[in-house]
C-alpha cells in the first residue's frame, strides 16, 4: 500500500533529483541555461510592470530572494502533489515531470543568447527524476519488510536525494561565481593621466553622521536589475559590438578598450523607481572610456537617433545618441571607486550617463551598441510602459536629522542631498513648520553631475516639527511640490520629515 506521504516525499525526492542534476549539467554547458534560472528570468520578464513596481518598493532588492523562495515552495507543492497522483497511477508521476520539462526546455531555449542545446541540463534532470520517481515506486510497493525498516530505507534514500541536489545547487553557484570573480581579482586597472581625472574637492562631504556619504561605498550602493543571477562574464569572453544604423562597424575586446584613452569621473546613478526621500541613489567614482569617441570611430549614419545598449542577458536601454555625443562624461565604465566594477554591478564593462535615470542608460554587463531610431526600437521597460525619454528630475532629501527621530532641543545641523544631474544644484531650501524657506549651505562638489550635500544650523524647540526641503538647478528650475509617482518617468514633490525635539 503506498500511502500519500510516501507520494510527497518520492514526488520532492525526484523533483530535488531532477532539479540537482539540471544544475549539474548546466554547470558543465553554462550558467544560462538553468531550468530554474531560465524560468525564473521569464517569470521576470512576464510580471506586469505594476507588480514588479510593487515589488521593487516592497523588498527594494531583496525581491529576487522573495521570487527564488516563492519559486521553491511552488515548484514543491507541484513535486509532492505529482508524487501522489503517482502513487495512484505511476503514468501520472511521468507526466508530471513532462509537463515540468517542457516548460524547463521552453523557458532555457526562450532566454536571449540561449544556445541550441539549452534543452539539455533540462532533459538529464527530468530523465534523472523520472528514473528516481520509478525507483521508489518500485523499491516501495514490492518491499515486504517490516514497517521500521521500510521507514529507513525511505529516509536514507531521501537524505541522500536531497543532499545531492544541495550539492549540486551550492556547486553551480559556486563555481561561476569562483570563475568570475578569480578574473576580476586578476584585472590591472590601467592608471588615467592626471588631466583627465576630476579630483574631489576638499569639504564636499560634511561627514554627518545620518548624511549619506559624499561617495557611496561600492557594498551600499544600491542595486537594480531584472537578473534574477546575475551575469558571469569574463573579460576574455567580454566583445563589444557596435553596430545597426552606422557607417563602419566595431566590436572591441577587453584589452583594446583598456589600451584606450581613459577619463575618471563621479557621477551620481539614480534609478527612476526612486520614491521622494528614498535609496535608489549613489554616487561613485567611474573609470572608463568615453561613449562619444567609440561612436565616433562607427559613425552614426543620419536618423540613427537612440543608441541601444543591451546586456549579455538581453536587458536593453535606449539613450539618445545626440546625448552621448554632447560633450558630457558619458562612458563605458570598467571601475567603480578604484576598484573592478563589482560583478553585481555590471562587470566587466556597463554605461554610466551623467543626467539620466540608469533604465535609459546605465546598461551594466554591456555586450553591445546599436544604433537605431525611437521609432524603430522600444527598450527593455518603455515596452513596460516607461517613458522613453528618462532625464533625471531636480530633487533634494533631508538625512539628518532622521524623520521620525528624537533630538535634543538646541542648535542641531540639518543636512541632506540634492542633485540635478548635469544641470548641478544652485541652492537648496528647508522650510520648518509653515516658517519661511531658509537657504541652506551647499557644500563643493567636483562637477555639475553628482548630489551635492548640503546642511543648515537651527536652534530646535521643544515639540514637534515638521521639516522640508526643496532644491533649485543651475537650469533656473525650482524643484515642485507637484507629488508624482514613479511611474512613468521619475517621482517628483517635496521631502518632509517630522521629529519630536525633546
Ligand atoms: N543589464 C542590466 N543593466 C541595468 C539594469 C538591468 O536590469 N539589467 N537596470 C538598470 C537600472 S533600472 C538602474 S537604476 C541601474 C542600476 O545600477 P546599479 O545596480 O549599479 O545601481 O542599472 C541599469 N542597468
Ligand atoms: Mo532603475
Amino acid at each position: 500500500m503506498l500511502t500519500r506521504r510516501f507520494g510527497a516525499l518520492a514526488g520532492l525526492a525526484a523533483a530535488a533529483v531532477a532539479l540537482g542534476v539540471a544544475e549539474v549539467v548546466a554547470i558543465l554547458t553554462g550558467a544560462a541555461t538553468s531550468p530554474l534560472v531560465s524560468v525564473g528570468g521569464v517569470v521576470i520578464d512576464s510580471v506586469p510592470a505594476k507588480v514588479k513596481d510593487f515589488a521593487v518598493s516592497v523588498f527594494y532588492t531583496y525581491d529576487k530572494l522573495a521570487l527564488t523562495i516563492g519559486t521553491i515552495v511552488i515548484l514543491a507543492a507541484f513535486a509532492a502533489a505529482i508524487g501522489i497522483l503517482a502513487t495512484k497511477r505511476e503514468i501520472y508521476g511521468y507526466a508530471g515531470i513532462g509537463v515540468f520539462a517542457v516548460v524547463g526546455i521552453a523557458a532555457a531555449l526562450s532566454r536571449h543568447n540561449a544556445p541550441w542545446y539549452a534543452f539539455v541540463p533540462t532533459l538529464l534532470g527530468a530523465a534523472a527524476g523520472a528514473g528516481v520517481l520509478r525507483l521508489l515506486l518500485t523499491r516501495e510497493a514490492g518491499y515486504n519488510a517490516p514497517a521500521g525498516q521500510r521507514r529507513s530505507f525511505l529516509r536514507t534514500a531521501g537524505y541522500t536525494l536531497l543532499g545531492a541536489a544541495v550539492v549540486g545547487i551550492a556547486g553551480r553557484w559556486w563555481s561561476t561565481r569562483r570563475g568570475v570573480e578569480a578574473d576580476r581579482a586578476a584585472v590591472d586597472l590601467p592608471t588615467v593621466p592626471p588631466n583627465t581625472v576630476a579630483p574631489l574637492p576638499p569639504g564636499a562631504d560634511a561627514g554627518l553622521p545620518d548624511l549619506a556619504p559624499f561617495v557611496t561605498p561600492n557594498k551600499d550602493f544600491y542595486q537594480i536589475d531584472t537578473a534574477l543571477v546575475v551575469p558571469q562574464l569574463t573579460t576574455e569572453d567580454w566583445r563589444l559590438r557596435i553596430h545597426g544604423r552606422v557607417e563602419k562597424e566595431v566590436t572591441i575586446s577587453w584589452d583594446e578598450l583598456l589600451k584606450r584613452p581613459m577619463i575618471e569621473r563621479y557621477v551620481t546613478l539614480a534609478c527612476v523607481s526612486n520614491e521622494v526621500g528614498g535609496n535608489l541613489i549613489g554616487n561613485a567614482k567611474w573609470q572608463g572610456v568615453r561613449v562619444a569617441d567609440l561612436l565616433d570611430e562607427a559613425r552614426p549614419k543620419a536618423g540613427a537617433d537612440q543608441v541601444v545598449s543591451r546586456s549579455i542577458d538581453g536587458f536593453t536601454a535606449g539613450t539618445p545618441t545626440a546625448v552621448l555625443r554632447d560633450g558630457r562624461d558619458a562612458m563605458l565604465a570598467i571601475a567603480m571607486n578604484g576598484e573592478p566594477l563589482p560583478v553585481n554591478h555590471g562587470f566587466p564593462v556597463r554605461m554610466v550617463v551623467p543626467g539620466l535615470y540608469g533604465y535609459v542608460s546605465a546598461t551594466k554587463w554591456l555586450v553591445e551598441l546599436e544604433l537605431t531610431s525611437f521609432a524603430d526600437f522600444d527598450a527593455y521597460w518603455i515596452k513596460r510602459g516607461w517613458s522613453a525619454q528618462g532625464p533625471i528630475k531636480t530633487e533634494s532629501r533631508i538625512d539628518a536629522p532622521r524623520d521620525g527621530s528624537n533630538p535634543r532641543a538646541g542648535e542641531i545641523v540639518i543636512g541632506g542631498v540634492a542633485w540635478a544631474q548635469h544641470r548641478g544644484i544652485s541652492k537648496v531650501e528647508v522650510q520648518v513648520d509653515d516658517g519661511p524657506w531658509q537657504a541652506a549651505t551647499l557644500l563643493p562638489v567636483p562637477s555639475i553631475d553628482t548630489w551635492r550635500q548640503w546642511t543648515l544650523k537651527w536652534q530646535a524647540t521643544p515639540g514637534r516639527h515638521r521639516l522640508t526641503v526643496r532644491a533649485s538647478d543651475n537650469g533656473g528650475e525650482t524643484q515642485t511640490d507637484a507629488v508624482a509617482p514613479p511611474d512613468p518617468d521619475g517621482a517628483t514633490g517635496w521631502h518632509s520629515i517630522q521629529i519630536e525635539v525633546k
